[in-house]
């Protein structure tokens, strides 16, 4: 101790999600089974891990019974430095499903859903609101449970907007940090938001506001001045007594994780097999939760459009598409499924034989093996997205294509086509250009290919994850410091 006590910036890192990085189960003996999940925010913090501790806050995942909530605290403490926040199903259902996923979710993707859904619930439901506020307070108690003076807190997304300020009126000197995983969308587009001013609010409480791109921070900057009246500057906003930071910080993926995958025996037999199972004919893939902001229907279309227009494609070309189930209790995600089954049965039905479907759609998630393998054979990687804040598939392609030079079809409103210049980029709303784009990549020369390749993984290998994390972090780190020295001074 340096005799401030424990008041040094960034003892330890808190960070906060919505849900932990590790499943829970309860077996037969009525003991906790926790399995970590190795998701990318996991992989990214393992190097922020080398330089300082971190305890992780998230919900539980589901209901937990009263009885049980202190023996799970106490064993998912001690075994993974995790801290639940415990809702019953019934706010979580209001909170995620409603406030979260079919609210912001859609608003900050530029789809304003119906105000009425099909079974008459009103969008903007106060209840759902309230549930929203409900879930911020519960991570604010359980962080002041842990919250030590001098830990940075690091809040992730758009479920959370609320608790920046909830901590900042329990601990004065706190130093916030919050990430936005999404698109910020344009204040036109964000206004339609009834409680836009709270939101905003929420989130301005943070010493550091961290997105991914330059254009979602501009939007949020000006937001800032349209709706609440604020002078923003390019570096951030003046709010209260206190200067909100805003950072562009763009994530990336674990390159080693795919670099030892593809060198895996295991790996490249699944690959060969792979490659004899579609011999002789190009593959196009497509890997996505099944959401609307995917642009999964703009793809089949485009693919069907292909298949149209370049007869000799026929045979010879087949979409692997992989669409894994998400958030299957919100309405529009039932209706994108069904409406994504009948195209594919349609253009199936059109353009198959007995001995060829043109796609092959997978309706589950893959293991990461397979996955990986899958890349790797692939001549041409469809992402066409209507809106994505990243869209790291897009980069996972390019790390598995080292040898193969294959082309990235890429939506130019992916985040990742702000630093992808390698990618053929195209707007998915343009079917028949999207169908040239297909077209154009399966014909790409080699010398193209590899040219094109080049650009691509020298991005992706440089602005990592780990990178991405280390850079706000440290970001953080130092606008503590600097508090910490106008406060001694
Ligand atoms: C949000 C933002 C932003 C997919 N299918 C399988 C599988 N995946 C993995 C991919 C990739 C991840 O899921 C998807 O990441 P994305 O970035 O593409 O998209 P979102 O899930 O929407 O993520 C996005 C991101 O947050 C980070 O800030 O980039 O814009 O929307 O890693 O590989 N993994 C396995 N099997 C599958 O079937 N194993």
């Amino acid at each position: 101790e340096n005799g401030l006590g424990g008041s040094t910036p960034g003892r330890r890192l808190l960070v906060v999600s919505n849900r932990l990085p590790v499943t829970i189960n309860k077996n037969n003996d009525g003991q906790w089974d926790f399995k970590m999940s190795a998701g990318g925010l996991v992989s990214a913090l393992a190097g922020v891990k080398n330089e300082f501790p971190f305890v992780w806050v998230g919900w539980s995942g589901s209901e937990v019974p009263d009885e049980d909530q202190d023996s799970l605290r106490t064993e998912l403490r001690a075994q993974h430095e995790c801290v639940p926040v415990f809702l019953s199903d019934f706010d979580a259902h209001l909170y995620y499903n409603g406030f979260c996923n079919d609210v912001l979710w859609p608003l900050f993707h530029y789809v304003p859903l119906p105000i009425v859904s099909s079974d008459g619930e009103r969008k903007f439901d106060v209840k759902y609101w309230e549930a929203y506020s409900k879930a911020n307070h519960r991570f604010a108690e359980a962080i002041m449970q842990v919250y030590e003076p001098g830990d940075l807190i690091w809040v992730q997304d758009y479920h959370l907007m609320l608790l920046p300020s909830l901590l900042r009126k329990r601990i004065r000197d706190v130093t916030i940090g919050f990430f936005l995983h999404t698109p910020f969308p344009s204040s036109e587009v964000y206004r339609i938001l009834p409680m836009r001013n709270k939101v905003l609010q929420g989130v301005l409480a943070a010493d550091l506001i961290g997105f991914h791109t330059y254009d979602y921070a501009r939007h949020f900057l000006s937001v800032c001045t349209r709706i609440l009246g604020l002078e923003a500057s390019p570096k951030g906003v003046d709010y209260k007594d206190h200067f909100a930071h805003v950072g562009i910080f763009p994530i990336g993926i674990d390159p080693t994780a795919f670099i030892r995958a593809l060198d895996l025996p295991s790996v490249q037999e699944r690959a060969s097999e792979l490659q004899a199972k579609f011999a002789g004919k190009k593959v196009l893939l497509g890997v996505d939760r099944l959401d609307y902001i995917k642009g999964v229907p703009h793809k089949l279309m485009a693919f069907e459009t292909l298949l149209a227009r370049h007869p000799e494609w026929n045979e010879r070309a087949v979409l692997v598409q992989i669409a894994v189930p998400s958030r299957t209790e919100v309405e529009e995600y039932k209706k994108l499924s069904s409406q994504t089954h009948e195209l594919v049965g349609r253009i199936n039905g059109k353009f198959g034989s007995v001995d060829y479907s043109p796609i092959v759609f997978i309706n589950q998630s893959v293991n990461f093996h397979d996955l990986v393998a899958l890349y790797s054979v692939a001549d041409v990687c469809v992402v066409s997205s209507i809106r994505d804040g990243m869209n790291l598939v897009s980069y996972e392609y390019v790390m598995c294509q080292r040898e193969r030079h294959g082309v990235l079809v890429l939506s130019e409103f992916a985040g990742s086509a702000q630093s992808l210049s390698g990618a053929l980029r195209v707007n998915p709303w343009n079917i028949e250009e999207l169908a040239t784009a297909l077209h154009d990549a399966l014909s790409a020369s080699p010398r193209e290919r590899q040219l094109k390749q080049q650009k691509l993984y020298r991005y992706v290998t440089t602005h990592t994850a780990a990178f991405w994390a280390q850079s706000f972090v440290s970001e953080l780190r130092e606008l503590a410091n600097l508090e910490r020295e106008a406060r001694d001074a």
